[in-house]
């Protein structure tokens, strides 16, 4: 039972404990000694039981712990002084990313600024946002050739040398952290490009890199993984197994690839991987890295008969990862890239086990395909029956929301929640890809299929956020009532996302509108690739039209910022306050609720529909209504009314 391997491992940190602190006061000194040994108090049991579920059966557990825990000494000793100052203040201000002030921007550093030097000259554009959090897309040294937009990791110690250097990445932390922006980069942890040095050590039969990569030598195996693993990329990289030649000790082999066929899938079940990734985890915090964004953090964990998905392996390794990362470098946060059914998805943010926290952050996918959906029927039951069952996120922990990223959508609807409002999941997500590819009659959105599978007639959709919204459309046929409808359901979904509650992540190019971008047919290694459509250069021009209100640039860029502004003074928006979302009387309102102890109550309300609609007044007795796009809220008639496609947020004044 758990008590008593709780028990055991009490007693292995007791065992343990001696001798640790005569090696922290040498490493670190009397002081900060006593900060490390808490730490590791506080936080060894929830390193040690994952660990033992991973690896007891092939590693002595107590062993395999205090060697990790003093791998995170020698991180913690290593950390440079600003760092340290760092951890210090995150002991009073922890709560800094569930906090209302903390708004999220995502980019690419060469499309946004060319190079990391050059993201110094875009920072006054993040405060206008009201930035405090900077994820930038992968950075590290990818393999040449295609390298599926930087997530085939060559090397974790080097930063593209086409974005700059480590000690660039170091300063620019640093520079952010001036202003009060977090680093956020990913942690490409599932896998890593068949060039980089473990994966060749691999293969060359090198023992240090046993064990670290899967191959089998004929497809007995691959076969009966692949029954039922689900493709992720099924037009261009079919099946989870791709042939090595070199494999197996030079006669070849199966080497297993969830994605691209370059991405070799790190095999977890060995202890070394998880030694070897940790050590990767504290290299890029010793950076000034704050956040670490956990790429495909479900397919950690294999288990036969099962989608590879979710599994409690997965589990395991995050809450192992994290806890010896508490220990060695306490500012570091972890953010789960996990883009589930809305079941599996509070499990990352550490819901499904009491006791062991897990990531501090999560991809709240389940809201942005519900925006989605809601904008294309015009219809918000389902999102708010979705919304409404989804388990709560541990008030400790936070959802990062978003409209759109840098990846395809797919249309996480559960048929149970499809069927509870009379609707059929499957075709309800055959209609989605209609709508959004354009190809529904009527449709104002502008995307394209993604990966169309012709075996299940699944697909997912790429198209950037104006795209989808309408806007390029209209702008297309030079309708100004559809372009105005357009940047109504841009800034509509950025209301639903920003008055969420959690880090409303504002992806790169959204704040001006920017179209599609047809770039990247031109570009071999992105050709096929079409989430490229949605990942554009800034457009200096839109760019520079940002502050003019007369233009499209100007009114996205205008109303973000002001959703910035109002949602910092809103402590309701604190992420530890629970969501509620009420059952409404209109089909056309999402309606929200939030309540903090000492921030009152908070009421968001989207009319998703192009015709006016409304709600029980008595919902916003008593409430201001403190930002929307059509001046305070009318109640009349017992009713507050709401204009077509509009938002408000009310709250106690
Ligand atoms: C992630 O996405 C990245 O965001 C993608 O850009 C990468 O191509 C991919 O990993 C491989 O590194 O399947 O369609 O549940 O949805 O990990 C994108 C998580 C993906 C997966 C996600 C993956």
């Amino acid at each position: 039972p758990d008590s008593e391997r709780r028990r055991r491992a009490r007693a292995a940190l007791h065992d343990l404990l001696p001798q640790l602190s005569r090696e922290a006061v040498a490493a670190l000194g009397a002081v900060e000694a006593a900060g490390f040994l808490a730490r590791t108090e506080r936080w060894y049991a929830d390193a040690h039981l994952p660990l033992e579920a991973l690896y007891g059966a092939v590693a002595d557990p107590g062993g395999l712990t205090a060697r990790l825990v003093r791998a995170a000494l020698a991180a913690a000793a290593a950390r440079p002084q600003a760092l340290r100052e760092l951890d210090r203040r995150r002991e009073v201000d922890g709560d800094w990313f569930q906090d209302p002030r903390t708004v999220g921007y995502v980019a690419y550093t060469d499309r946004f600024a060319g190079t990391l030097r050059g993201i110094r000259t875009r920072l006054d554009h993040l405060s206008d946002l009201g930035v405090r959090y900077l994820h930038l897309m992968p950075l590290l040294r990818p393999r040449d050739g295609e390298n599926d937009g930087g997530y085939a990791v060559a090397d974790y110690t080097a930063v593209d040398p086409r974005l700059g250097t480590m000690d660039d990445l170091e300063s620019l932390a640093g520079a952010l952290r001036e202003r009060g922006m977090s680093l956020c980069v990913d942690l490409v942890l599932n896998h890593t490009a068949a060039e980089h040095p473990w994966a060749r050590g691999w293969l060359a039969g090198d023992p240090r890199y046993a064990g670290f990569y899967t191959a089998y030598p004929d497809r007995e195996m691959p076969d009966a993984w692949e029954a039922t693993i689900p493709d992720v990329f099924p037009d261009r990289a079919p099946g989870s197994f791709s042939w090595v030649p070199g494999a197996n000790g030079g006669d070849g082999g199966w080497v297993w690839t969830t994605f691209w066929d370059y991405q070799w899938d790190l095999d977890w079940t060995c202890p070394e991987v998880f030694a070897a990734m940790l050590g990767t985890v504290f290299t890029l915090a010793g950076r000034g890295v704050e956040v670490l964004r956990m790429d495909a953090a479900p397919f950690l964990g294999k288990r036969l008969g099962t989608n590879c998905q979710n599994q409690p392996e997965a589990h395991d390794v995050l809450q192992a990862l994290h806890a010896l990362t508490r220990i060695a470098a306490p500012a570091v946060v972890f953010k789960a890239e996990a883009i589930v059914a809305p079941d599996d998805l509070v499990g990352y943010l550490g819901a499904h086990d009491r006791y062991r926290p897990e990531c501090e952050l999560a991809y709240h996918n389940q809201l942005m395909v519900m925006v989605w959906s809601s904008l294309a029927t015009r219809d918000a039951r389902l999102a708010a029956h979705a919304l409404r069952r989804m388990t709560p996120a541990p008030p400790t922990t936070a959802w990062a929301t978003y409209v759109r990223c840098h990846d395809d959508i797919g249309w996480a609807v559960s048929d149970v929640d499809a069927a509870a409002v009379g609707w059929d999941g499957p075709s309800h997500r055959r209609f989605l890809n209609d709508f959004f590819a354009g190809r529904f009659p009527g449709s104002f959105a502008r995307g394209a299929l993604f990966q169309e599978d012709p075996d299940t007639g699944d697909a997912r959709i790429s198209g950037s956020a104006a795209a989808l919204c309408g806007i390029d459309d209209a702008r297309a046929r030079h309708d100004p009532a559809a372009l105005d409808a357009g940047v109504r359901r841009l800034l509509l979904a950025h209301a639903v996302v920003y008055g969420w509650g959690g880090i409303p992540l504002l992806y790169m190019g959204d704040e001006l509108a920017l179209a599609n971008d047809t770039g990247y047919r031109a570009d071999p290694e992105r050709a096929a690739d079409n989430r490229w459509m949605h990942r554009p250069p800034m457009d200096e021009a839109a760019f520079a039209r940002r502050y003019d209100p007369d233009t499209v640039e100007g009114r996205v860029f205008g109303a973000l910022t002001g959703f910035a502004a109002v949602r910092a003074e809103l402590p309701a928006l604190h992420a530890s306050a629970p969501v509620e979302v009420p059952v409404l009387d209109d089909p056309a309102v999402l309606g929200w609720t939030r309540r903090h102890p000492r921030g009152g109550r908070f009421v968001g309300l989207v009319n998703v529909s192009d015709r006016p609609a409304s709600v029980d007044a008595a919902l916003v007795t008593g409430l201001d209504t403190v930002l929307s796009s059509d001046g305070p809220v009318r109640t009349e008639g017992g009713r507050a009314h709401l204009p077509p496609l509009s938002w408000a947020w009310l709250a106690e004044p």
